[in-house]
């Protein structure tokens, strides 16, 4: 078990659906510490870096689009093993496997408005926060508990 940080972005259907607080509140309450958040909008350069991994794949095109169609809310949380549990609060990325319970289970019903972004390892999560996130607006802050761990 390590302590780790992920990078969480919630998609523009998030926000046009209403569901931020349903969302967040899905992170709190597993217990993960949010130590940064923002509602921002992303530009075409921003996007191609952050998925950087599918350009000239056949979805990009649309992804892309999708991803600067309206603001996002972008989060840094952290947490003992914070990157699987949360991709595993969040459900796979093929919506149709995505079982009841989870993020996307509940919530997407197609894998290109899957929602809500998460790292998938600790490389991908040290590339993609500091896209978002400037050093000073990440609050390290502690709730006591670490203590018990
Ligand atoms: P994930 O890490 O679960 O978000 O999955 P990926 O990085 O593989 O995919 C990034 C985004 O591409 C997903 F949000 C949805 C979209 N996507 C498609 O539209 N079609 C695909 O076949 C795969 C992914």
């Amino acid at each position: 078990m390590s302590r780790e940080r992920t990078f969480l972005m919630m998609k523009p259907g998030i926000l046009q659906r209403r569901l931020v607080g349903e969302v967040l509140s899905r992170i709190e309450r597993k217990g993960l510490k949010l130590i940064a958040l923002k509602l921002m909008r992303i530009d075409d350069e921003l996007v191609r870096k952050h998925y950087a991994e599918h350009i000239g794949k056949a979805f990009y095109e649309k992804l892309a689009e999708y991803t600067v169609s309206g603001p996002v809310v972008a989060m840094v949380a952290e947490g003992d093993d914070a990157i699987a549990v949360m991709r595993r609060l969040i459900g796979p990325t093929d919506v149709a496997a995505a079982l009841p319970g989870t993020i996307r289970g509940d919530f997407a019903f197609h894998t290109r408005l899957n929602i809500l972004h998460a790292s998938d390892s600790a490389t991908s999560a040290e590339r993609e926060i500091p896209l978002f996130f400037k050093a000073e607006e990440i609050q390290d802050w502690t709730d006591g508990n670490e203590r018990w761990f």
